[in-house]
């Protein structure tokens, strides 16, 4: 049985989540308070995060790695940069999460930079759902939900969680957003 140690909070976890139920993977989850981190958490990752999947005696972190199980055939070489550049995303959101001057602007360059590629092509990771789009979706559905960020603002980013929101991978990630 695969295991995977997890937290609803964690978007890097809701990567792993949205990959393997796109997998129809079964697996068991551990609940991990990221508040007060359980000390044997380091046993299974020396960095003290989550997600580590779990599977007998192999231990696996890092979400883009867990991800790869399986869906790295559809990525174009586009998808695997935009997985390269998650940073610039994710710096701007957890400023905007921060509070901090100037944030929602630097996020919106961001968006913008996806909505430019999504103009292009349907999926993040190319013509089909992806890496890259896993990589991506759980922020952008935190900016959207808990942020108040306006996706409409950029509408080949917004038609593209539309298009997202009809697997039940995301629609699952969308109640756990909703739930938090
Ligand atoms: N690079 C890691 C990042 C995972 C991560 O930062 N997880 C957060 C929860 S959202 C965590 O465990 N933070 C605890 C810490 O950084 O000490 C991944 O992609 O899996």
């Amino acid at each position: 049985m695969i295991t995977l140690y997890d937290a609803d909070r964690c978007p890097y976890c809701a990567r792993a989540r949205i990959a393997l139920a796109e997998k129809g993977i079964e697996y068991e989850t551990v609940e991990v308070d990221l508040d007060d981190r359980p000390a044997w958490i380091y046993e299974k990752n020396p960095l003290g995060r989550v997600p580590v999947l779990e599977e007998d005696t192999f231990v696996l972190a890092e979400s883009a790695v867990i991800d790869h199980r399986g869906l790295r055939e559809h990525e174009g070489v586009l998808g695997r940069m935009l997985v390269f550049r998650f940073d610039e995303l994710s710096r701007p959101y957890y400023a905007l999460r921060r509070g901090e001057d100037g944030a929602a602007g630097r996020l919106d360059v961001a968006l913008g930079e996806l909505d430019a590629v999504l103009q292009g092509q349907p999926f993040l990771s190319g013509r089909e759902f992806g890496l890259a789009d896993i990589a991506y979706v759980p922020w952008i559905l935190r900016a959207r939900d808990r942020l108040d960020v306006d996706l409409g603002r950029f509408s080949a980013l917004a038609d593209w969680v539309a298009r997202l929101e009809e697997r039940p991978s995301i629609a699952a990630e969308i109640e756990v957003v909703a739930s938090l």
